[in-house]
């Protein structure tokens, strides 16, 4: 069994409040939401982070962009607009090593993050 939280969540092994799922995404809330709207996007496949991406995965690359957008729509955050966002690494602030998008919205963010 993968010790992958996040493919542990796609597998349904671990509960998600599921925001969106077709052949190759998943989306979920956050557990700690950091704004209103607040949705991780992962591929199904795993990949640890962007660094980890190959040329054999550049469709499913645009497939998450327009996952995104289908969800951002979704939430009725297209017209308000949102934010999403991408830790990779240590620096970055990633935690969870299975790629995955922020999606956040519902209100006024700022910049620059922390
Ligand atoms: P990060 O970009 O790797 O820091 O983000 C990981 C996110 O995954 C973070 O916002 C956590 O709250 C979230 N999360 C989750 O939603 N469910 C989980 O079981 C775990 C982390 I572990």
């Amino acid at each position: 069994m993968s010790e992958c939280i996040f493919c542990q969540i796609v597998d349904g092994k671990i509960p998600s409040q599921k925001v969106y799922e077709d052949e190759f995404l998943y989306a979920f809330r956050d557990i700690n939401p950091v704004a209103p709207e607040h949705v991780l996007v992962i591929p199904k496949k795993h990949i640890s982070s962007l660094m980890h991406l190959e040329e054999e995965d550049k469709v499913l690359a645009g497939k998450i962009l327009l996952g995104i957008k289908k969800i951002a729509k979704q939430l009725g955050l297209d017209e308000r607009g949102f934010r999403v966002v991408n830790n990779i690494g240590q620096e970055g602030g990633q935690t969870v090593f299975h790629i995955h998008f922020h999606l956040l919205g519902g209100r006024q963010l700022t910049w620059p993050p922390g």
